[in-house]
C-alpha cells in the first residue's frame, strides 16, 4: 500500500485573503497549527484608508471595491511578521490558501513578463503598481451590477437555465456579471487586459511568478462555468463578454500544483526551491475543507464578514436560491451554500447601538432575553441583502398574541424599535431562523446531524446556544474559528500528497485514528429542547411570510 503520511520535518502554509484581513496558519506533519498571523486592512494598512478593507462608493449605487495593490503589500507585511516568529520558511514543503469569492482582478496587458521576472530585493508592491488595468478590485460586497445579470440570465434563456449550468443564477457579486459591466463601462480597460484572475488565483499568481490557473471550486462562483463539466461554458461566456476565455485562462482542480514557488520567495525569504504552490480556492470552500465536512448530512455556518451556511451534496440541484460549487476535496461531489451579507458588521452595528460597544453586554442581555423573543421578530440589514434580496432598511414586527402552537390567527405589528435587550435578541434570532428557512427551502439537511460553527462569532457562547436551539441539533466548534486559512494549509498538504502519488487520494487518508490534530472538532453545545425547535418553527414559517411580503414590496437588491 502506498505511503500516504506527511514528511516528518515538513511544514504546511496556509491562508486567506479575505475581506478584512490576509491570516495565516502553519500546520506541521501531524497537521497540528504551529504559527498563525494576521495583517487587518484597515489599521496595519492606513495608507489604503478603506474602511471594513472596502471602499463604499457613493457615487456609483451598490459600487463595492478594495484597493488591488493592498492585498500585495498584505502579502509581503505577513512574511515580514512570520520571520520575526522565527518560522523556518525552509521547511515548508507546500503552500496554499483562499481568497474572498468573485472578487476579481484586472491584468494589464504585459504584466505577465513583470511577474516572473520579481526582483527579490524589492517589496512586492514597488513592481506591480503599474501591473492592473483596473485598480480597483470589484468584491463580493458590490450589488451595482443588477443590469448585467438580468442581460447575461436573458442571453442564456433565463435565471434557473443559467443556475443549471454555472450553479447559481446571476448574482450582482458574481464575477461574470462584473466583468461584463467593466466592459461596457470602461471598454479600454477591458480591452487592455490580458488576464483576469480571482482573488485566489491572484494571490497564487503573486507566489508562482506567472499566471496561476483559476481552481475549479472558486470558478464556479462566477456565473461563467459549466458545473458538471468543470469547464467554462460556451453560452455563459458569450452572454457576458467578447474574447473572454482567453483572458480567463484555463481551470485547474483544487488538489492541483499551481506551480513551484518563485524565485522572489526563495531568494527573498528562504523558501525552498522545491516547495509546491497548490492552487487557491475561494474562503468558503477552504473552510469546508478546514473543518474537513464529509458528511452529507452535517451542516457548516461560517460567522464572519459574511456569514455562510454550507453542506456537501452528491447531485447537484442548483435552483433560483444559493449555489453549487464542485468540492473542492472531492473530485466527484459538490458543495452546496448559502450565503448573507448582513453578518458580524451587522451583528456589531446593534452591539454599538443597544449594547454599549461591549459583547459582554451584548450576549447579558442575549441570555437574560427568553428563547423566541416575545413574537419579535427583526429583518436588519445594513447592507443590500444577498438573500432574501432587499435593500438596507431594518424591518420590526411584534406577534402580540404569539405562544408558539400555531401560525394561524397571529397579529403582526410593525413597530419603530425594541428595547436593547429584545434588539439583540431579535438580530440573533432573525438570522438564524433566516439560515434555517433558506437552508430547508434549499433541500439541506433538515434537521443537520449536526452544525460545525467557524468564523470570529463562533467563539461566543450565548450565540452558539441560540444556533443549537433553533436548529434543534448539536453544535461543534474546531480549535480556531479560522477555517478558511487553515483549510489553505490543510489543502497545501493534501495538494502535496496527490502530487507525490501522481494522482488524487482523498483528503481523510491524511488523518490519523487518534486525531490530536487542530482539525479535529469538539462538541459545544447539545442540541436544544425539541419542544422549543417547534415554537422556533412556528416562529420561521412566520417570519418567511413576513419575508416574502417584503421581497415583493421592495425588490430586488
Ligand atoms: C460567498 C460570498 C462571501 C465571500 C466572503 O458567495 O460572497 O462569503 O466569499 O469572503
Amino acid at each position: 500500500m502506498a505511503d500516504l503520511s506527511l514528511p516528518k520535518d515538513a511544514l504546511f502554509l496556509g491562508f486567506d485573503s479575505s475581506t478584512q484581513s490576509l491570516k495565516a496558519t502553519v500546520l506541521d506533519s501531524n497537521l497540528v497549527i504551529v504559527a498563525s498571523e494576521l495583517i487587518h486592512f484597515d489599521s496595519d494598512l492606513p495608507h489604503y484608508k478603506t474602511k471594513d478593507g472596502v471602499y463604499r462608493d457613493p457615487s456609483v449605487n451598490g459600487r463595492i471595491v478594495s484597493p488591488t495593490l493592498m492585498w500585495v503589500e498584505a502579502l509581503d507585511l505577513i512574511f515580514q511578521r512570520l520571520s520575526k516568529a522565527k518560522l523556518d520558511f525552509g521547511k515548508i514543503a507546500a503552500v496554499s490558501g483562499s481568497g474572498q469569492q468573485h472578487g476579481s482582478v484586472y491584468w494589464k496587458t504585459g504584466s505577465s513578463a513583470l511577474l516572473s521576472s520579481l526582483d527579490s530585493k524589492k517589496p512586492l508592491v514597488d513592481q506591480l503598481r503599474s501591473a492592473f488595468s483596473i485598480d480597483e478590485s470589484p468584491i463580493w460586497m458590490d450589488c451595482s451590477t443588477t443590469a448585467q445579470c438580468r442581460e447575461i440570465e436573458k442571453a442564456v434563456g433565463g435565471a434557473l437555465e443559467l443556475s443549471k449550468i454555472t450553479g447559481s443564477r446571476a448574482y450582482e457579486r458574481f464575477t461574470g456579471p462584473q466583468i461584463r459591466k467593466i466592459f461596457e463601462t470602461q471598454p479600454e480597460a477591458y480591452k487592455n487586459t490580458e488576464r483576469i484572475s480571482l482573488v485566489s488565483s491572484f494571490m497564487a499568481c503573486l507566489f508562482i511568478g506567472a499566471y496561476a490557473c483559476i481552481d475549479q471550486t472558486d470558478g464556479a462562483g462566477m456565473n461563467l462555468m459549466d458545473i458538471k463539466e468543470r469547464a467554462w461554458s460556451k453560452a455563459a461566456l458569450q452572454a457576458t463578454a467578447p474574447d473572454l476565455e482567453q483572458k480567463l485562462g484555463k481551470l485547474a482542480p483544487a488538489h492541483a500544483v499551481a506551480g513551484p514557488i518563485a524565485s522572489y520567495f526563495v531568494e527573498r525569504y528562504n523558501f525552498n526551491k522545491n516547495c509546491l504552490v497548490v492552487q487557491w480556492s475561494g474562503d468558503n470552500p477552504n473552510s469546508l475543507a478546514g473543518l474537513t465536512l464529509s458528511t452529507p448530512g452535517d451542516l457548516a455556518i461560517s460567522l464572519g464578514t459574511s456569514d455562510t451556511v454550507f453542506g456537501i451534496s452528491k447531485v447537484p440541484q442548483p435552483g433560483l436560491e444559493g449555489h453549487v460549487f464542485p468540492n473542492p476535496v472531492d473530485t466527484e461531489g459538490y458543495m452546496v451554500m448559502l450565503c448573507y451579507k448582513n453578518g458580524s458588521l451587522t451583528r456589531e452595528d446593534v452591539r454599538n447601538r443597544c449594547a454599549e460597544k461591549s459583547w459582554d453586554v451584548f450576549n447579558k442581555f442575549l441570555e437574560q432575553t427568553p428563547p423566541l423573543n416575545g413574537g419579535k421578530i427583526g429583518f436588519y440589514y445594513k447592507e443590500h441583502e444577498i438573500l432574501p434580496p432587499l435593500p438596507v432598511g431594518f424591518h420590526r414586527y411584534h406577534l402580540e398574541n404569539f405562544t408558539g402552537e400555531t401560525v394561524d390567527g397571529l397579529n403582526e405589528k410593525e413597530v419603530q424599535e425594541f428595547d436593547p435587550p429584545s434588539e439583540v435578541r431579535a438580530v440573533i434570532e432573525g438570522q438564524f431562523l433566516s439560515m434555517r428557512a433558506h437552508a430547508e427551502r434549499f433541500g439541506m439537511p433538515s434537521p443537520p446531524k449536526r452544525i460545525i460553527a467557524t468564523g470570529g462569532a463562533s467563539a461566543n457562547q450565548s450565540i452558539l446556544n441560540a444556533i443549537a436551539a433553533i436548529f434543534g441539533c448539536d453544535v461543534y466548534t474546531v480549535e480556531r474559528p479560522d477555517s478558511a486559512s487553515l483549510g489553505g494549509a490543510l489543502r497545501a498538504a493534501h495538494g502535496w500528497l496527490c502530487n507525490k502519488e501522481g494522482s488524487f487520494v482523498p483528503m481523510s487518508s491524511m488523518y490519523k485514528d487518534s486525531d490530536k490534530s487542530s482539525v479535529s472538532c469538539k462538541l459545544s453545545k447539545t442540541a436544544g429542547d425539541q419542544s422549543l425547535v417547534k415554537k422556533y418553527s412556528v416562529l420561521m414559517q412566520k417570519r418567511i411570510e413576513i419575508e416574502n411580503r417584503l421581497v415583493q414590496k421592495l425588490g430586488r437588491c
